[in-house]
């Protein structure tokens, strides 16, 4: 099965398949390397990686170039974040198809405005009508160069401050306008308005959430609700903002690298995450002995 059937395969799996984050080449083999099965391609996190904010600063081509250094660093399907597209039906059909031509698994698209702005900073959340994030989803299903690449549509309209019945209203619509499964968004610190969305949904298609502020609900709890995958979607661009800051106060402190090699990674692991002995095989293997 290539990456695009392997995630399909996952969205109708008969667990709640949890995904984790991975921000560049590195996190990625370290998400594969700890069981994940897959990996998002968080648009929050690549953007923080970069030194930029969750609202489109980064260009599409910018994101894209990451994405495709997580793509190649994993044999893991990869679902990439899309955010409302990068701009209108035209910009999504372009990051489509290079995406599919990365051999990246699939795409979520939002039914906010361009430019987004994360769904957790305060303040106004506008979605786009209904009848353009439609064209959205067709515009997409319709660029991917291969069938088994998944369109997800990410509805909103919770983050919007609007009901549950207006979400499914939405979110009916992008199934019927060709979605693969829908990713329903939350900021609540209870999972009520999920669960209530996903009864209400009755399995019509697979159902994605990222419970980052409702973390203590079980993935069984959400699998039993009829939802499939439960995105990690932050935590290791988190971890590593916080080893980072402790490894640096640490160093700045002591003026010593000295102390620190008990809390920070060998090189040898890093060699060894990055396959360094490949390269002596390949070496053998392509080197003319002269
Ligand atoms: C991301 O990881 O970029 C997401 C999820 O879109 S969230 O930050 O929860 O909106
Ligand atoms: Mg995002």
């Amino acid at each position: 099965m290539d990456k695009c059937q392997r995630f399909r395969a996952l969205l109708n799996s008969t667990q709640a398949e949890m995904i984790l984050e991975a921000h560049n080449g590195m996190s990625a083999k370290i998400v594969e390397q700890a069981g994940f099965p897959a990996v998002w391609a968080s648009g929050l996190s690549i953007s923080s990686s970069l030194g930029l904010r969750d609202c489109n600063e980064a260009s599409w081509s910018q994101i894209l170039d990451i994405a495709e250094f997580i793509n190649d660093s994993v044999d893991v399907p990869v679902l990439f974040d899309g955010d409302s597209g990068f701009g209108n039906f035209n910009n999504v059909r372009h990051v489509v198809k290079k995406l599919s031509q990365y051999g990246i698994a699939g795409i979520s698209l939002e039914d906010k405005v361009y430019p987004k702005m994360n769904s957790f900073i305060k303040g106004a959340h506008s979605l786009v009508s209904i009848e353009e994030f439609e064209g959205k989803i067709k515009a997409a299903q319709d660029a991917k160069q291969n069938s088994d690449f998944s369109v997800i549509a990410r509805t909103e309209t919770l983050i919007a401050g609007l009901s549950v019945d207006e979400a499914l209203r939405r979110a009916e619509r992008y199934h019927l306008a060709g979605a693969d499964a829908i990713f329903i968004h939350s900021k609540k610190s209870d999972a009520t308005e999920i669960l209530e969305f996903a009864k209400l949904w009755e399995k019509r298609c697979p159902l994605v959430v990222a419970p980052t502020t409702y973390a203590d609900i079980p993935p069984e709890t959400l699998y039993q609700a009829g939802i499939n995958v439960y995105i990690c979607a932050n935590h290791l661009m988190r971890a590593s903002l916080k080893a980072m800051q402790l490894a640096a106060n640490k160093i700045y402190k002591a003026r010593s690298i000295g102390h620190i090699n008990s809390d920070i990674a060998t090189l040898s692991e890093v060699f060894n995450l990055l396959d360094y002995s490949e390269l002596k095989d390949a070496e053998q293997a392509y080197t003319p002995i002269i």
